[in-house]
């Protein structure tokens, strides 16, 4: 069936499919400076940019979405320039006067509007999701299936390259018992400084301290067969996105000789790029992200694709703000299962975060925000400052 024949026999009823009719769909740019520079092993950056999208329906409410980049076109192939150019000319016109409640077809003509674009039409979903369920006085997750959790939890990312600030950092957030588990970046220096900056922070922290290494592309397998003995022998828990997207083979040897896990990150975008990672046994856990997958729903199937493959879960971020981090909380929040918990620390990693209130950290855990659409109340002063001028 058609999207547009779709569209005709859906039938909502008087009142709530008018007042849910999508009548405006507004986008900006915000760059938001981060407390730290933040080195990953192909880009760093000093401020995080965003686009913010305002979804307004016939009945005036307002739900917001966000996509997030990492240093520009760089981490994916998509900027907020291009983001924020191609939902204005392409996506919105095709959902004007549609139903925020009509989810399936709206993704669908998001699909047909823009090839790939998953950051862009992620944040469109989440902005509908958050209207939605501010209209009917709903949780988002309510539209997707439901809780299962109300909390995750949530690491925290080191990521200067420089061993003595990264323990301070870890330090500091073991004793406010904000995050007890790490994630550090590799592959920004040379793997013998890498190895002994990590033997450095193991040494200083707790004994069983989870760390989850993030080497972003940047070895080979030589390197990592090299490497990896240290690696297990430090008690490293997880190794993240070692090698190239596209070195199936390669990943998959590395996947069979290593002792620790091996997480898929950017080598799995689309479910098909996920169900050949997994035929392939590159990995054995999978992380899960809007900017990859395309909107809410979508990597809801890809939780449910990695799990019948039998990968374990790990909820993945790209630094967002509180508005982004709680598009994915609404998922997490309702996956059957999450064994990695998650990483979303983006909105304490900004100098000002974008929300006001809904994201709250306790006790080592991130609380899935509780309240109508994405739960969050959107901090407009800090938004409208951080709004790029054109
Ligand atoms: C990534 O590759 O996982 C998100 C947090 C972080 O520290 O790096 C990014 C992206
Ligand atoms: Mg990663």
């Amino acid at each position: 069936m058609s999207a547009s024949r779709t569209a005709a026999v859906v039938d909502l009823g008087g009142a709530t499919a008018r007042g849910t009719a999508i009548k405006a769909i507004r986008t900006r740019i915000v760059d938001c400076v981060t407390t730290r520079r933040h080195k990953l092993s192909n880009t760093e950056l000093t401020h995080q940019s965003f686009v913010i999208v305002e979804a307004t329906l016939a009945d005036g409410t307002t739900g917001y979405g966000e996509a997030s980049t990492l240093g520009g076109p760089r981490w994916s192939e998509e900027s907020v320039e291009a983001i924020k150019a191609n939902i204005d000319t392409y996506i919105t016109p095709a959902l004007l006067d549609g139903s925020a409640l009509d989810f399936e077809l709206n993704a669908l003509k998001m699909k047909k509007a823009v090839s790939r674009n998953t950051s862009a039409r992620a944040a469109v979903e989440g902005a509908l999701y958050d209207a939605a369920g501010k209209s009917l006085d709903l949780p988002a997750t309510a539209f997707l299936g439901g809780t299962v959790r109300d909390r995750i939890e949530v690491l925290w990312a080191l990521a200067s390259g420089d061993a003595e600030q990264e323990i301070e950092e870890a330090q500091a957030k073991l004793a406010a018992r904000l995050h007890r588990r790490f994630k550090i970046k590799l592959g920004f220096h040379e793997p013998r400084e890498d190895m002994i900056r990590l033997r450095r922070i193991m040494s200083a922290m707790p004994a069983g301290t989870e760390m989850v290494v993030d080497i972003n592309q940047g070895w080979s397998e030589a390197t990592f067969i090299r490497y990896a003995p240290e690696l297990a022998e430090m008690g490293i828990a997880l190794i993240e996105q070692p090698l190239k997207p596209g070195l199936l083979h390669a990943t998959a040897r590395v996947a069979q000789r290593s002792p620790i896990p091996i997480m898929t990150d950017e080598a799995a975008f689309s479910t098909q790029d996920l169900v050949q990672n997994a035929v392939a046994a590159t990995g054995s856990v999978y992380s899960l992200k809007l900017v990859k997958s395309g909107g809410l729903q979508e990597m809801k199937r890809a939780a449910a694709v990695a799990s019948a493959f039998g990968l374990e879960l790990y909820g993945g971020c790209l630094l967002e703000s509180g508005i982004g981090a709680a598009a994915h909380l609404a998922v997490f929040a309702t996956l059957p299962t999450l064994e990695w918990g998650c990483e979303h620390f983006g909105p304490s990693i900004l100098q000002r975060d974008l929300t006001k209130s809904g994201i709250i950290y306790r006790d080592f855990h991130i609380e899935t925000p509780k309240g109508p659409g994405l739960g969050i109340t959107v901090d407009t002063d800090a938004l409208d400052a951080a709004t790029r001028k054109s």
